[in-house]
């Protein structure tokens, strides 16, 4: 995606009331704001900002509040010299948010929720991630069922990319997400996880993967979502390993750190230690 380095960390900002995470903490645009410019200074480099809650159980916005939400956010944060994306599935927000300074859109639904959506981010030239979900939010984590989750998924991913890219939007522009936690079961995201480089192979364009604070985490550890950044960076390492392009979290400070790690150690098995750090 552009020239954005791998790994990126793409830092998560809900300005919604009812997120899994942070919800209600951002709804205020000077606290929104200052976030987004946080996560910037943290070593994100794209900011994500989102106006609907996708949690297992959540209700759809009205397109004109999730407007309402995000376009004030983007456009005082547009200034930024990391890219915006839009976390929406409507092809009417993500118009308002490119407008106001976006430079991706962010789409669980990978253009299947609205018609509109390819064309919209094609004709604006901007990047796109195409996102797996089974079902929609309200009702994904009712009894999601895959024969073979890792084939369905890539396959899935690969008909959206061709979709997009069919529809104008540039190839290099795109980042696709196996969508961990969304129709998912527990062993669904652990075998996701366990086989990423099957996914990477699959799919032709970057993968993008969010695993920050999730439920499957809590159902390993115990932990509530307050408590799972630790868990959240096992899982960035992990993924990265595996060949995942980018990552989506909450605390971008802590994955900054870590993949800095990485990076280190992994310099130092590949050229000696004097070089690495
Ligand atoms: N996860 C969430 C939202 N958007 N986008 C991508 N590409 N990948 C993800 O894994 C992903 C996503 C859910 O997390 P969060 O934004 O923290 O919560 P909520 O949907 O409740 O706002």
């Amino acid at each position: 995606m552009w020239d954005l380095p791998e790994p990126a960390v793409m830092g998560v900002l809900n300005v919604t009331p009812d997120s899994f995470s942070d919800g209600g903490r951002f709804t205020d645009l000077d606290a929104a704001v200052a976030h987004g410019r946080a996560l910037y200074a943290d070593g994100a480099h794209v900011v994500d900002v989102g106006g609907e809650s996708t949690r297992p159980g959540a209700e759809p916005v009205d397109e004109a509040e999730e407007r309402r939400r995000v376009v004030p956010v983007i456009e005082a944060l547009a200034d930024l010299p990391a890219p915006i994306s839009v976390d929406t599935t409507k092809a009417s927000v993500a118009a308002a948010a490119l407008e106001a300074g976006a430079l991706i859109v962010n789409d669980v639904s990978a253009g299947r929720l609205d018609p509109g959506m390819l064309e919209t981010v094609a004709a604006a030239g901007a990047g796109y991630v195409v996102m797996h979900m089974q079902g929609e939010p309200r009702t994904m984590q009712d009894d999601p069922r895959y024969d073979d989750v890792v084939a369905e998924v890539s396959g899935f991913l690969v008909e959206r990319v061709d979709a997009a890219v069919t529809a104008g939007v540039d190839p290099d522009r795109i980042w696709a997400d196996p969508g961990i936690g969304f129709g998912k079961t527990l062993a669904h995201n652990l075998t996701l996880l366990a086989r990423l480089d099957e996914v990477v192979q699959r799919v032709d364009v970057p993968l993008l993967v969010g695993t920050s604070r999730k439920g499957f985490i809590g159902e390993i550890t115990g932990s509530g979502v307050e408590d799972r950044d630790d868990g959240t960076l096992a899982t960035v390492v992990w993924a990265v390993e595996r060949g995942a392009a980018a990552v989506r979290v909450h605390d971008v400070a802590g994955a900054s750190r870590t993949l800095r790690l990485l990076d280190v150690t992994r310099r130092a098995t590949q050229h000696g230690v004097g070089e690495a750090a």
